[in-house]
């Protein structure tokens, strides 16, 4: 099965197993408060980045991804040019351009220049490319600094601030039918609470665009952007994937480009819009599509573990051989429908059962001389904590929360590989 992925030469099976996740970092290209420096001493040596600067659809060109791979993995300040113990392991994102997620006449103009793109990714060398398929909005948060009891700051989904901006900011037509009698009840009572600048705010968190998503928009603009989906349902939208899926797989194998699709986040329809990327069984369909480790996932935890209904570790027990990338963070429900993320090792997720899979997952691998035994994972979304708090942060990317979930994640993974629980 996926001879591609076999090692060519002959690999010495080591008796012993002990191969840990690649602990990778997320930089937002050199306007990132966070340096490549800072990354290397929170001890992660894989990057995952983008081009940010490419407007979505257009190709990203060999020449533009080799001089930022230079850039990660060589520090030419010193003479003679050193490495500097990093390299870009993942991308993240290259975004797929609205007409091809609408399935417009037009779609395969696009699809051409993302097969560009991966074939350039290929040639460059990097292993693997994430990707979403969320109509209009990438990531979705109310707050960008919930406050937590301990005085430290994290992202949160308000289900009645985010019913009150649908209802009542936004004034979407029929938005009302989505939610509960109690549910409208509630959020017009959080609406009328809201100053202006509230409001504001809410509105700016939801729609001007979080870092690495998609673009943001104005009211207006927003509004057109979802009359644009009007006819088009979740079945139409899921083939509409499947289309995309069908054109670029044979040529990410063909580059020895792996893809991971991302989670919808939150994993549950938002605006009326289709959503089909939230749960096991879309998952499966995905990867049914064209059934090869070059159509894979990234196994969001943050992202999937939101609906009580994802078996998070069962899910990597069935699907495991596909995850090409791990997101790596907990959140905690209410019953309401809000949830806020929690630190890594709290919350929903259980992050022992996580990584447990997932060792066990590369202990498969190893044993089936797999290339990509070593999943790259990284520390998701991390609280603000100490000095961040007095910073000019990324939402999410902070680096002494991020270093905190990464510290917390290698600890666990280390006391599990050492118990040996991994070998039962
Ligand atoms: C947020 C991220 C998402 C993710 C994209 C992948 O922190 O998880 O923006 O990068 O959805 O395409």
């Amino acid at each position: 099965m996926f001879k591609e992925l076999v090692n060519d030469c002959e690999k010495v099976q080591s008796k012993s197993f002990n191969m840990k996740m690649e602990q990778t970092w997320r930089w937002y290209g050199p306007s990132d408060p966070v340096t490549l420096a800072d990354i290397r001493q929170a001890g992660a040596t894989g990057i995952v980045t983008a081009l940010h600067e490419v407007p979505i659809g257009e190709v990203w060109t060999e020449e533009a991804i080799r001089e930022r791979k230079q850039l990660i993995e060589t520090d030419s300040s010193c003479t003679p040019a050193k490495p500097r113990g990093l390299s870009w392991s993942v991308i993240e994102s290259i975004p797929v351009h609205e007409d091809i997620k609408q399935g417009k006449p037009n779609r395969d103009k696009w699809i051409e220049k993302y097969k560009e793109s991966i074939r350039n990714v290929g040639r460059v060398g990097i292993p693997v490319l994430t990707y979403n398929w969320m109509p209009v909005v990438d990531w979705t948060r109310t707050n960008l600094a919930m406050e937590l009891e301990d005085g430290a700051k994290a992202l949160s989904f308000d289900f009645p601030e985010f019913a009150a901006f649908d209802m009542f900011m936004l004034k979407r037509d029929g938005a009302e039918k989505d939610y509960s009698e109690e549910m409208i009840a509630t959020a017009k009572a959080c609406f009328e609470s809201m100053n202006a600048e509230k409001r504001y705010i809410l509105q700016k968190n939801i729609i001007a665009g979080l870092p690495g998503g998609q673009e943001g928009y104005t009211i207006e603009e927003f509004k057109k952007r979802l009359q644009e989906y009007d006819d088009i349902d979740s079945n139409k939208y899921r083939e509409n994937l499947k289309y995309f899926l069908e054109q670029i797989v044979p040529v990410a194998i063909e580059s020895g480009v792996r893809l991971a699709i991302h989670p919808d986040d939150p994993p549950m329809p938002l605006f009326g819009l289709p959503r089909v990327v939230s749960t096991e069984a879309d998952l499966q369909y995905i990867i049914n599509v064209v059934d090869s480790i070059y159509n894979g996932l990234c196994f969001c935890t943050g992202s999937l573990g939101v609906r009580p209904d994802n078996d998070l570790p069962g899910m990597i027990e069935r699907m495991g051989n596909k995850v090409n990338f791990l997101h790596l963070r907990s959140t905690q429900r209410e019953i309401d429908g809000s949830f806020h993320e929690a630190s890594h090792l709290r919350g929903d997720v259980d992050m022992y059962q996580v990584i447990l899979a997932v060792l066990r997952e590369q202990k498969k691998r190893h044993a089936q001389n797999r290339r990509d035994e070593q999943i790259p994972m990284r520390a998701d979304h991390g609280h603000m904590i100490l000095d961040d708090l007095n910073k000019k942060t990324n939402p999410g990317y902070s680096a002494i929360g991020l270093l905190r979930g990464m510290a917390e994640l290698r600890g666990l993974e280390l006391g599990i590989e050492k118990s040996g629980v991994v070998y039962k």
